[in-house]
């Protein structure tokens, strides 16, 4: 096989580079290691920028994303039986967020790409990249029992945390910088309407816990367990107790319960991985950079990679000149740091640290009274919370 881009891995980078290069007229490959049905259903972001929604209206997959998705102008901080909102257009002059689960972009994307090309090939597992140094880097991959080998002029790898391409990367080239915390999030699915009109992030007395949606009948909500919980420790009735005593205030609400159709820990970690790109592979994503997801950033630094990384190899399309290409590390990296930082920071607000002391919870309390008593500090967390700008 042949084409001018490899992509490597069908999450939300690969597909939406997939969808933007294809409508430039750039062919390209994508290979995804799992099955659709696999791809389709795993729970994850929920949280969409507005420049993650302008990238998905202007390659003309949003339909059902502005017919389903939840606008919202805002979110709640919750910390001593308080409660305090953060306006975001007022803020920000204007701009909001929307509730579009991670699961429904990945199904949007891969229909139409079924639909429209290019090809997209599932239970294709790429095992290397071989020469990206070279003008003719190979993938080489599994599918239908066979081995194979994909001829590109470049690679990109989108393949999340656990992938393949990184590893890539010569090891003088690579340098890792990383931060995992000692906490995890236990996150449910429930047939229940939310009991809240916009999210809520609560500081609570027994730890961090997140209240967020996927409809107005389905909640997603998420609380702050030790490392190595196991979510058999935890039937539905300790979740509800536990995530009503954490949002508890002062006033009449009510966590209003209902049946728990999924539950799962992630574990949470900071890493960014310099650089970004090597001869003539590129990583967009996960496969480049991991954030805790208290700040929403994770499928929004995702898309971010991805349109500077469709622009670059636009502009190389239509004039030959690699010239952004060759500057596509440096033209994310900014940003990359930016949400690692604003991730780092929110985390550390909210969370229960495990050995901390006194000390730190009243950092954490002085930290977030400073956000709810100033204009400026709130603006500061509703400009990072919404999105900072691309630098292309
Ligand atoms: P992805 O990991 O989504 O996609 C990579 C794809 O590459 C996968 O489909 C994988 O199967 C494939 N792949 C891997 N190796 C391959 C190989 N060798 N060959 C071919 N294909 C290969 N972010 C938030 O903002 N909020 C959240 O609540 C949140 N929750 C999360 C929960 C979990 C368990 C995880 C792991 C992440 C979560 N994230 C969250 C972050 C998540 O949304 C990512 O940022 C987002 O999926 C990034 O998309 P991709 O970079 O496409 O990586
Ligand atoms: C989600 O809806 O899954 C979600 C929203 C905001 C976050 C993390 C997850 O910070």
């Amino acid at each position: 096989m042949r084409t001018t881009v490899g992509i490597i891995g069908g999450g939300p980078a690969g597909l939406l580079l997939a969808r933007l290069l294809h409508r430039t007229g750039i062919d390209c490959v994508v290979l995804e290691s799992r099955a659709r049905a696999y791809v389709e259903q795993r729970q994850r972001a929920g949280m969409l920028e507005q420049g993650t929604v302008d990238a998905l209206r202007e390659c003309g997959a949003a339909d059902r994303l502005d017919a389903e998705g939840l606008i919202h102008h805002g979110i709640e901080l919750r910390f001593e039986r308080e409660r305090h909102r953060i306006d975001f257009p007022v803020l920000t002059g204007g701009r909001t967020v929307t509730i579009y689960a991670q699961t429904e972009i990945v199904k949007d994307l891969i229909a139409l790409q079924l639909a429209e090309g290019p090809p997209l090939l599932f239970e294709a597992e790429a095992l290397a990249v071989e020469k990206p140094e070279s003008q003719a880097p190979v993938v080489r991959f599994v599918h239908e029992g066979r081995e194979q080998m994909l001829s590109c002029d470049y690679v990109v790898g989108c393949d999340g945390s656990h992938g393949i391409a990184q590893g890539a990367f010569p090891a003088e080239v690579s340098c890792v910088y990383a931060h995992d915390y000692p906490y995890s999030w236990l996150g449910i699915l429930a047939d229940v309407p939310p009991s809240c009109e916009e999210l809520i992030y609560a500081r609570g007395p027994g730890g961090f816990a997140l209240h967020s949606m996927r409809s107005p009948s389905v909640s997603r909500l998420y609380l702050q367990v030790p490392n190595g919980t196991d979510v058999k420790d935890w039937p539905d009735d300790r979740i509800w107790d536990e995530l009503s005593a954490r949002f508890a205030i002062d006033g009449d609400w009510r966590l209003e319960r209902g049946p728990i159709t999924s539950k799962s820990v992630t574990p949470m970690r900071s890493c960014v991985h310099e650089p970004m790109c090597h001869g003539r592979l590129f990583l967009a994503g996960d496969a480049a950079h991991i954030v805790p997801p208290t700040g929403a950033k994770g499928l929004n630094l995702a898309v971010s990679d991805v349109r500077v990384l469709a622009r670059c190899f636009a502009e190389f399309h239509r004039t030959g000149s690699t010239q952004l290409l060759d500057h596509y590390s440096e033209l994310c990296l900014e940003r990359v740091w930016q949400a690692t930082r604003f991730s780092y920071d929110m985390t550390r607000m909210l969370h229960t640290q495990p050995n901390g002391d006194v000390f730190d919870r009243r950092m954490q309390l002085a930290r977030l009274r400073r956000i709810t008593a100033s204009r400026h500090a709130a603006a500061e967390l509703a400009a990072n919370y919404t999105g900072l700008p691309l630098a292309l």
